[in-house]
């Protein structure tokens, strides 16, 4: 497991490259070019500025997340041939600097989506939080326009120049069907994994979060059953997913230690958090420890430990704690902490491997 941390760019995060290296066992960090619109391709020069201040911090720059998915690809629409030529030709730049796994999504509109981004836990910390109810009443609009409001800090997948066109956008995807998103994706992977492949860079697609549709808008990478037909849609270890707990574990039906076993040969890239469910459907995100949330993050290292990955993997959301005033869910604190629960279970998981075999020895002796 290679321990990797998202950092969101000179100016804008409040943790820095310093920081983030005397996290124990982190060796890179995962970016991307926030301000460069979806498809557009990505200036190599930009590319280049973070390369070097990654190096000069003694970090790496193997994961990209996320280059973006322009939204006529995903409506399928003529002009998604200029947006995927886009694409290719960034895929090409990252793999000349060394990028090896670029994670992205193929939610229609929005990427992730909260009610709350600071919802007060029992113990006084705030956390994202999604309250099922509100979102069943909910203007999209309006959500967009609270969420805006609540970050200083320009949230992943809300850039205010994507959402601005909300209105031609949920017009667009009127009659686009949940079959429709899939060929569309499908249309996707056939002109760029091979591409990838020719690059050796494996895209790691990311699974919609929360796992099911909202607005009536379409989502499919949501459950065990449909991340198995997305991998056979191509099947090449190139065309594999990010595999990430928290937004999968939002749905308490989903088994991650199950889809670890199953798909362990492609999942170059782990987000590894907690959530805790609740039984009206709101869930909350929590410490990543198991016994604060609803997902089994211990059997999770275990399944990571036993079936000998060697992907990238990140703590993914926190706690906003000790007062720290973060991007919502990116501070250092808690994500720091998370990362010391993991490497203690797959430590822990290392030793009781070790002593396995040496026991096997001495009675072979
Ligand atoms: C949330 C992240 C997502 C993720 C994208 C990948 O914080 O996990 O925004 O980066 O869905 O494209």
């Amino acid at each position: 497991m290679k321990m990797v941390f998202r950092w969101f760019g000179e100016g804008n995060d409040t943790v820095t490259l310093n920081q983030i290296r005397q996290i124990p066992g982190v060796e890179g960090i995962v970016w991307a070019l926030h301000d460069v619109p979806a498809g557009e391709e990505w200036p190599m020069d930009k590319i280049l500025e973070i390369k070097s201040q990654a190096e000069q911090a003694g970090l790496h720059l193997d994961v990209v997340e996320s280059v973006n998915i322009h939204e006529d690809i995903k409506l399928g629409l003529p002009s998604r041939d200029l947006y995927i030529a886009n694409y290719k030709r960034t895929i090409e730049k990252l793999a000349q600097v060394g990028v090896k796994v670029i994670c992205y999504n193929f939610m229609p509109i929005f990427d992730w989506l909260r009610t709350d981004l600071y919802k007060e836990g029992p113990d006084g910390s705030t956390a994202l939080f999604y309250e099922k109810a509100r979102i069943h009443n909910m203007d999209p609009f309006d959500l967009v326009h609270q969420i805006n409001q609540d970050s200083q800090l320009t949230m992943p997948g809300w850039e205010p120049e994507r959402l601005k066109h909300l209105t031609a956008l949920f017009e667009a995807y009127k009659n686009v069907t949940e079959e429709d998103l899939w060929a569309n994706l499908e249309y996707f992977l056939n002109e760029i994994i091979p591409v990838a492949e020719a690059h050796d860079i494996r895209m790691a697609i990311h699974p919609d979060d929360p796992p099911w549709s909202i607005f009536g808008l379409p989502r499919i990478i949501t459950s065990q059953d449909n991340v198995r037909r997305f991998l056979s849609i191509y099947n090449s270890p190139n065309n594999s997913i990010t595999l990430c707990s928290g937004s999968l574990g939002a749905n308490p039906g989903n088994d991650i230690v199950s889809m670890i076993h199953e798909f362990k040969d492609r999942i170059p890239f782990a987000h590894i958090r907690n959530v805790k469910v609740f039984d009206n459907g709101d869930f909350m995100e929590t410490s990543h420890r198991t016994q604060d949330g609803t997902v089994d993050i211990t059997g999770i290292v275990q399944a990571y430990h036993d079936t000998g990955f060697t992907g990238y993997a990140r703590p993914d959301h926190g706690r906003h704690i000790w007062d720290e005033k973060c991007r919502p869910g990116y501070g250092l604190y808690d994500r720091a902490l998370g990362i010391m629960y993991l490497w203690g279970l797959w430590d822990a998981y290392a030793r009781i491997k070790e002593g396995n075999k040496l026991e096997e020895q001495v009675k072979s002796i």
